[in-house]
């Protein structure tokens, strides 16, 4: 099990006395501060992140979707007859329609998962009767945590992984090689895995894509305070706040921050936070990998690489692995 940032898909609304107040809190009295991106996306940071997919400068999902329509038959490929199709943190399914299409006649379930349960039991209605010849079987779950896959998928000769939407940047590089561990556990011996990532790319556009034009990067960053103050009876004034992302070229990653405008105290869930003039809350990572780093990592968590692919920028990747080691040695054990 990893600890992890989003399961970057939706979590259910949180009280004041719930996990959330105490991460909220333990992040904001930590120095420097910072918040767990999985919060971001509660229904409007949910609705923002679709809004973000779409701009003109967020390259990653549409590079994805061409990869995948492009490669989609020898994707297909890699899928054993009867297996079981998996997907991590599905939220809308998109991706995995475009699998389900080129894929349908030999596999035998698909099991997106998700802590989003509303979502994923609508997008099961929506698939049956496109795909009636595949048991669509919604688990509500948080992926980094232990979860039963059904019957039916346990049944299958093999279970296929799926981890689209770079979504395995978001996690620390620890947190990822625990992801790709604890995805082994789920999956068993000899299943396959299909990630995708964002490749390292020139720092303007890596940094184009999280400061657009629109502002709707920063809107989703500055949702978090709306939500902690809604929440968690905060007193947020956004207007106080700016949106700050940044590539980090040493640690290659784009770090999101809500950089204070002034001296400022802040009170959430019953507590004073002071903020110096500048000071940030850091509020997201986004890895980016070479397909030589995450094939090192997932080697690391017992995967063979099987194939990569690329657009034609190399600006993104697919990746598929195979598991042959399912409880690697750990350096620590
Ligand atoms: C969900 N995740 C892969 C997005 C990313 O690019 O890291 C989240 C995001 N943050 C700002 N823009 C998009």
């Amino acid at each position: 099990m990893v600890a992890l940032a989003r399961s970057p898909r939706p979590l259910p609304e949180s009280g004041r006395d719930s996990t959330f107040a105490a991460d909220v809190l333990a992040g904001l009295s930590a120095s420097p501060k910072h918040l767990p991106p999985k919060y971001f996306y509660d229904a409007a940071g949910s609705a923002l992140f679709e809004r973000i997919t779409e701009l003109p400068e967020y390259y990653p999902t549409r590079c994805e979707m061409k990869i995948l329509r492009d490669q989609a038959r020898e994707i297909a490929a890699l899928i054993p007859d009867g297996a079981a199709l998996i997907e991590f943190g599905s939220g809308s399914s998109k991706k995995a329609r475009i699998l389900l299409r080129a894929a349908a006649a030999k596999l035998a379930a698909y099991v997106p998962v998700d802590i989003c349960g509303e979502m994923i039991e609508q997008e099961a209605a929506e698939l049956r009767p496109d795909f009636p010849n595949v048991k669509v079987l919604p688990v509500t779950a948080d992926i980094t945590h232990d979860f039963v896959l059904p019957p039916e998928a346990k049944a299958a000769p093999r279970r296929v992984g799926f981890f689209p939407g770079s979504t395995i940047g978001n996690f620390e590089p620890h947190e990822a090689a625990g992801f790709l561990r604890h995805a082994g556990k789920i999956l068993g011996l000899g299943a396959r895995l299909i990630v995708g990532i964002d490749l390292i790319k020139p720092i303007e556009v890596l940094n184009a894509a999280y400061n657009d034009q629109a502002g709707v990067t920063a809107k989703f960053n500055l949702n978090l305070l709306t939500r902690i103050n809604r929440e968690l009876g905060g007193t947020f004034r956004l207007d106080c706040f700016e949106h700050h992302a940044f590539y980090n070229r040493e640690r290659q990653r784009i770090e999101m921050h809500l950089a204070s405008l002034k001296r400022q105290k802040v009170k959430v869930a019953g507590e004073t936070i002071d903020f110096r003039a500048g000071e940030t809350i850091h509020t997201e990572n986004s890895y980016k990998y070479s397909i030589q780093s995450l094939t090192a990592l997932a080697r690391g968590a017992g995967w063979r690489p099987l194939a990569a692919w690329t657009d034609a920028k190399n600006y993104f990747a697919i990746q598929a692995f195979e598991l042959t080691d399912e409880r690697p040695p750990r350096a620590a054990e």
